[in-house]
C-alpha cells in the first residue's frame, strides 16, 4: 500500500512550489540520503526560473529545510481511539481506512449524507481537494464540505462573483511593476507577502512617481512605506470606498464610456453615494477629509490604478461589501482589466485558489458551477458518470455553521484536514465543545502536537510538503507543480491517497449495483486530467494544460484552453464580464458598522493578524529557532495612552476578556496601534501558550453572503493579571524534544508561553534554547517535579541552586563546560514577582562564565528586549539603533551590518528604524 508518488531524488534537485503563500514562490528543493538511510532535504532556495520570484524567497520559505529537518512530532501511524476514555493506539493502515470507512457509512445509514462533514484547507494540493470534493458531493450525496478558506477569501470569492460573474482576480503579478498608484487595503502585504512586496519596493524605487496608499487601523510595516496612510477605523472601509467615489463622481474623474458601454448598475449606486461625502464618509472612518480626497484624487487621475486587498476586508461581516464598494472604483473609472491596473485580491494559503477552482466548498459545485443550477449539476454528473439527481442541489454548511451543528448534534461526523479549526475558528470554546460532542472524529494532519490533534477518534498521518505531488494555483491564478523530494517517513502518505482509499471502501458499501467507478484516478497526474475536465468551457477553462506542459513550459496561468500556447495574464481587457450580459455590476453598498460594538464593558476594539516570520498555527515554522527572533513572545499590543490610562506598563501580564471568553497575554506597548485599538497576532496556540490564541475571545457572526466570520474586530475588555508566582526557565538542548516535554505543563497555569530561541552559535544540530514564561499562584508540587524532570538540568557539581519551599521561590542555574570555559546551560527562577531576566540574557549570550557563579542569583535587573529585526544577517534592533545614531541610512546598514542583504523581508522595518527620530 502507498500512495503511488514518483521515487523520491536522491542527492538531487527537484523544483516545486513553496508551501506557504499565496505568492506561490517556486523553489529548488535538494536533497540528500543521511548516514542512517533516511531521505531528507538539505537546502531549498528559490528559483530563478518561476515567474512569480524570480529566485528570491522570504525568511519563511529561506527556512523550508530548517522546518523539515526533524521528524520529532510528526504523525508517522495512523492511530485509533475505541472510546473516548481511552488513549489511541497505532494501527495499521488497512484497520484505519476501514474504521473511519465503517463509522461513517453507518452514520450515513442512519442519519442521512448531511450527517457526515468534511471540514479541508486551502493548503492541500489541487489534486487532493478534487478527490474529497468528489467524494463529499459525488459518493456521499453531502455538500457539507467547507474549508479554512472560508475563514479567509470567501468574501473576495463572492464579491468577484457579483461584480464580474466569476471568481478569479483579474490582475496579475506583471501589474505590480507596471501600477502607478496601489492601493493597499486591509492588506500587510510587506509581512504576508514579501516577495511580492519585494517586486513592489523596486517598481517604486525605479519610478519615484509610484504612489502607494495603505487603508489599516494599524501603522503596518506597510503603512509606513506608504505615501498615504489612512489609519481607520476598523471596519469602516466601506464608507472610505464610498467617499473616494463620491468625490469622482462630483470631480467628473469617471470612465463615463466604459460605465456605459461595459456595466450596469451604476446610477443606483450614484444616488446611494449622495451622502457619502468626503466629510461625512472621513468621520465614519475617523480620518481627515482632505487625506480622503488625496487617495481619491490620486486613484482617479492615475494611469494604472492597482488595489491589492485581503484579510482587513475580507475578514467582516461586511467583507462582501468592503470588497465590491473597492471593486466600484476601479469599474467606475475604467481601471480593470489593463497592464498596471485591478482590483488584485491577494491569496493567503498557497492553493487557496486552487480550492476554489476545484469548488471544495460548500457553496460551489466543481470549476466555478453551482449547486443550485440544474444545469451545472447536470454537467458534472454527466462527467463523473453519476446517476442523474446525485448532486445535493443546495449549498451545505459553511465553516462557522458547520461547527455549530457538530455542537448542535446535527452533523455527527467531521473529518478534518490539513487545517487546525481549534486554534483557527472563531469562538475555540464552540469549537471544542462541537468536538468534544461529536460522534466520530477523523484528523489527517502531518503534525502530531496541534490543538486540534487532541480530538480525534482516528488520527491519519499525512505526507506534507517536499514529500508529496500536485499542483498550487497562487494569487495570480498560476498553476504550479509541487514536487516530492524526499521519501515519505514513516507510514505518512500524501492527502489524496488517503481521501481515494477511504473513498473506494465507502463505494463498496454505498454506491447502487451498476453505477460507474467514480475513483479510478489513482496519480496526481491522473487527477489533475480529471479536475481539467471539469473546467472546459467554463471562464477558468485549462483544457489545454495537464502535467506535460507544465513539466515542459513550466507555471502557467488560467485560463489555458484547449490549443493556446500560453495562459492568460489580465482578464476582462475585451471589457466582456463573465455574466449572462457580459457586463459588471455594480451594487448598492451601504455603510455599516461591526458586528459588535465597543461598549463600557468591553471598551476596546482586538485587531488581530500576522506576524512576518510565523505561519499560522506554527506547526512547522514554530519548529525553527530563529524565526522566532523578531518576535520572541505573544503579546498584546496596546497604546501607551491607554496603557497609562489603566495603569499598565509594559511586560506585564493582562487579562484580555470578550463576551466569549478569555486568555491572558504579556503587554506589549506600540504606537502603531491607535488609541481604542489593540492588536494581538493569530500564531500562538495551545502549542505555545496557556490556551488556545487569540480566537477564545474572536466573534463568530458571519457575513450574510459570504458567510465568512469576522476574525479581526472583537470588542474585548483589557485588565491587568495578577498572579502571586511567576517562572522563568530555560534549556539549551534539542529544541523539538524540549517542546514536547514542556507543553503539555502549559494549561495548568494562569498564562504560560514558550518560545524558542537560536543559540549563539548554530551549530545545525537542532539545538536551541527553549523559554519557558509562566504565571499562577504557587504550582503544586507535582507540576514543579515535571517540570524538573521535562528541563532535567541536573543536581550535580555545575549546578548551583537555592530553594525556599514556604516562599515558592527557585533558583537554579546549571553550567556545561566547552572549551575550557563554563557557560550557562539551563536557568529555573521562580519567585512572587516576575524576574530572572538579566539571567535569561546571559544565558542567551552563550558567552563564557567569568566570576562567581553565585552572582547568577543576585542579578535582579530588567532588560530591554532586543528583538531581531534581520533574522538572515542576526541583527538586532539596538545594533540597528546605533548605527543610525552613527549616521547610517539603509545602503550604510547594509553594507555595515549586512542586515537587509538576504531575503530583504525586514527592509521596511529598517527603512523605519532609520526615519524615526533618534533615541538617545
Ligand atoms: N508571515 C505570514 N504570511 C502569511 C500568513 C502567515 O500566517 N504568516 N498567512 C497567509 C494567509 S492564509 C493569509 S489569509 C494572508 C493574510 O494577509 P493579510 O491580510 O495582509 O494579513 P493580516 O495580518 O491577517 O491582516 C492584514 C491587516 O488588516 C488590518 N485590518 C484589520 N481590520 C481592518 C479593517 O477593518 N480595515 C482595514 N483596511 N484593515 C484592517 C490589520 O491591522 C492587518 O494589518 O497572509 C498569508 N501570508
Ligand atoms: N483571529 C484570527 N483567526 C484567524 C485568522 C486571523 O487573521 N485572525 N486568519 C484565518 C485564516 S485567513 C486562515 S487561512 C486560517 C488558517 O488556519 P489553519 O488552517 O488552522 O492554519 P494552519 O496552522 O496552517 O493549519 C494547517 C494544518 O495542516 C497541517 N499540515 C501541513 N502540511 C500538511 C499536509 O500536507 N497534509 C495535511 N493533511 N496536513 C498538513 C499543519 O500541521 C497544520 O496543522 O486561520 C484563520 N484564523
Ligand atoms: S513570499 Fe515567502 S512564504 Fe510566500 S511563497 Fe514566497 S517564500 Fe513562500
Ligand atoms: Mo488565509
Amino acid at each position: 500500500m502507498d500512495g503511488g508518488a514518483p521515487g523520491p531524488v536522491r542527492g538531487r534537485t527537484v523544483r516545486s512550489t513553496c508551501c506557504y503563500c499565496g505568492v506561490g514562490c517556486g523553489v529548488l528543493v535538494h536533497g540528500a540520503r543521511d548516514a542512517d538511510g533516511r531521505e531528507r532535504i538539505t537546502g531549498v532556495e528559490g528559483d530563478p526560473a518561476h515567474p512569480a520570484n524570480a529566485g528570491r524567497l522570504c525568511s519563511k520559505g529561506l527556512a523550508l529545510a530548517d522546518s523539515a529537518r526533524s521528524l520529532q512530532g510528526r504523525l508517522l501511524h495512523p492511530q485509533l481511539r475505541g472510546d473516548r476514555a481511552q488513549p489511541r493506539r497505532r494501527v495499521d493502515w488497512g484497520l484505519a481506512l476501514d474504521t473511519v470507512a465503517e463509522r461513517l457509512s453507518r452514520i450515513v445509514e442512519r442519519h442521512g449524507p448531511d450527517a457526515v462533514a468534511f471540514y479541508l484547507s486551502g493548503q492541500l494540493l489541487t489534486e487532493d481537494y478534487h478527490v474529497f470534493n468528489k467524494l463529499a458531493k459525488g459518493l456521499l450525496r453531502t455538500a457539507n464540505i467547507d474549508t479554512n478558506s472560508r475563514l479567509c477569501m470567501s468574501a473576495a470569492v463572492t464579491a468577484y462573483r457579483l461584480a464580474f460573474g466569476a471568481d478569479g482576480p483579474p490582475a496579475c503579478y506583471e501589474d505590480l511593476e507596471l501600477a502607478k498608484t496601489v492601493l493597499f487595503a486591509g492588506s500587510n502585504a510587506a509581512y504576508a507577502h514579501p516577495v511580492l512586496f519585494r517586486r513592489l519596493e523596486a517598481a517604486k524605487a525605479r519610478d519615484p512617481g509610484v504612489r502607494w496608499i495603505v487603508v489599516d487601523p494599524r501603522r503596518t510595516d506597510t503603512a509606513a512605506m506608504a505615501d498615504l496612510h489612512l489609519q481607520v477605523q476598523p471596519g469602516t472601509d466601506v464608507a472610505l470606498f464610498n467617499g473616494m467615489l463620491h468625490h469622482l463622481v462630483w470631480e467628473g474623474l469617471l470612465d463615463a464610456d466604459f460605465i456605459e458601454a461595459h456595466t450596469t448598475g451604476f446610477p443606483e449606486l450614484k444616488r446611494l453615494l449622495r451622502e457619502y461625502t468626503p466629510r461625512m464618509a472621513a468621520e465614519i472612518c475617523g480620518i481627515r477629509a482632505e487625506d480622503l480626497v488625496t487617495a481619491a484624487e490620486w486613484f482617479g487621475r492615475s494611469p494604472a490604478a492597482l488595489s491589492l486587498y485581503c484579510m482587513g476586508l475580507n475578514q467582516s461581516v461586511h467583507g462582501t461589501d468592503k470588497n465590491l464598494a473597492l471593486i466600484h472604483l476601479h469599474l467606475a473609472t475604467g481601471q480593470v482589466g489593463r497592464p498596471g491596473a485591478g482590483p488584485f485580491s491577494l491569496t493567503g494559503q498557497p492553493n487557496a485558489m486552487g480550492g476554489r477552482e476545484v469548488g471544495g466548498m460548500a457553496t460551489m459545485l466543481a470549476a466555478h458551477r453551482d449547486l443550485d443550477d440544474s444545469a451545472h449539476r447536470a454537467e458534472v454528473e454527466a462527467l463523473w458518470q453519476l446517476a442523474p439527481g446525485t448532486l445535493p442541489d443546495r449549498p451545505g454548511l459553511a465553516a462557522v455553521e458547520l461547527f455549530e451543528a457538530l455542537r448542535a448534534g446535527r452533523i455527527k461526523a467531521v473529518w478534518i484536514a490539513c487545517t487546525n479549526p481549534a486554534h483557527s475558528m472563531p469562538d475555540l470554546g464552540l469549537v471544542r465543545e462541537a468536538l468534544q460532542r461529536a460522534e466520530f472524529v477523523v484528523v489527517q494532519d502531518a503534525f502530531a502536537g496541534t490543538d486540534t490533534v487532541s480530538f480525534a477518534d482516528v488520527l491519519l498521518p499525512a505526507a506534507t510538503w517536499g514529500e508529496k505531488d500536485g499542483t498550487v494555483t497562487n494569487s495570480e491564478r498560476r498553476i504550479s507543480r509541487v514536487r516530492a523530494a524526499v521519501a515519505r517517513p514513516g507510514e505518512a502518505r500524501p492527502d489524496w491517497w488517503i481521501a481515494r482509499e477511504v473513498a473506494l471502501r465507502l463505494e463498496a458499501r454505498l454506491a447502487a449495483p451498476g453505477a460507474a467507478p467514480l475513483f479510478t484516478a489513482a496519480t496526481p497526474a491522473a487527477l489533475f486530467d480529471e479536475h481539467r475536465a471539469l473546467t472546459v468551457g467554463r471562464d477558468l477553462d485549462i483544457g489545454g494544460l495537464d502535467y506535460a506542459v507544465l513539466e515542459r513550459d513550466g507555471p502557467q496561468q488560467w485560463p489555458f484552453p484547449a490549443g493556446a500556447a500560453r495562459g492568460q495574464a489580465r482578464r476582462y481587457g475585451d471589457g466582456v464580464f463573465a455574466t449572462p450580459d457580459g457586463r459588471a455590476r455594480f451594487h448598492p453598498t451601504p455603510y455599516r458598522p461591526v458586528a459588535e460594538p465597543v461598549s463600557a464593558r468591553y471598551p476596546l476594539r482586538l485587531l488581530t493578524g500576522r506576524l512576518r516570520d510565523q505561519w499560522h498555527g506554527m506547526s512547522r515554522t514554530g519548529r525553527v529557532p530563529h524565526l522566532f527572533a523578531h518576535c520572541p513572545e505573544p503579546a498584546l499590543r496596546m497604546h501607551p495612552d491607554d496603557a497609562a490610562r489603566r495603569g499598565l506598563q509594559a511586560g506585564e501580564l493582562v487579562r484580555v476578556a470578550s463576551k466569549r471568553g478569555a486568555l491572558v497575554l504579556p503587554l506589549e506597548l506600540s504606537d502603531e496601534v491607535a488609541s481604542g485599538t489593540v492588536f494581538a497576532a493569530m500564531h500562538w496556540s495551545g502549542q505555545h501558550l496557556s490556551c488556545g490564541g487569540v480566537n477564545e475571545v474572536s466573534l463568530p457572526a458571519v457575513d450574510a453572503r459570504s458567510r465568512q466570520p469576522e476574525l479581526k474586530h472583537a470588542a474585548v475588555r483589557v485588565e491587568k493579571a495578577a498572579f502571586g508566582w511567576h517562572l522563568l526557565a530555560a534549556r539549551r538542548g534539542d529544541a523539538l524534544a524540549l517542546h514536547a516535554a514542556l507543553q503539555p505543563l502549559l494549561r495548568d497555569c494562569g498564562y504560560a508561553g514558550l518560545a524558542l530561541h537560536p543559540c549563539a552559535e548554530s551549530t545545525g544540530d537542532g539545538r536551541a534554547w527553549m523559554v519557558l514564561r509562566a504565571a499562577a499562584e504557587p504550582m503544586p508540587a507535582a507540576w514543579m517535579q515535571r517540570l524538573e524532570d521535562a528541563l532535567d538540568l541536573g543536581t550535580g557539581p555545575d549546578t548551583l541552586e537555592y530553594r525556599d519551599a514556604r516562599r515558592g521561590l527557585l533558583r537554579r542555574v546549571a553550567w556545561r563546560e566547552d572549551d575550557g570555559s563554563s557557560r550557562i546551560e539551563g536557568v529555573l527562577w521562580a519567585d512572587a514577582r516576575p524576574g530572572g531576566d538579566a539571567l535569561l540574557q546571559a544565558a542567551l549570550a552563550d558567552r563564557p562564565w567569568t566570576g562567581p557563579r553565585l552572582a547568577a542569583f543576585s542579578s535582579t535587573a530588567t532588560v530591554a528586549r532586543d528583538p531581531m529585526v534581520c533574522v538572515c544577517r542576526q541583527v538586532s534592533e539596538s545594533q540597528i539603533r546605533a548605527a543610525v545614531r552613527d549616521g547610517a541610512d539603509l545602503a550604510a546598514l547594509r553594507t555595515r551590518l549586512g542586515c537587509g542583504t538576504v531575503c530583504g523581508s525586514c527592509t521596511p522595518q529598517l527603512l523605519r528604524l532609520v526615519a524615526e527620530p533618534v533615541r538617545a
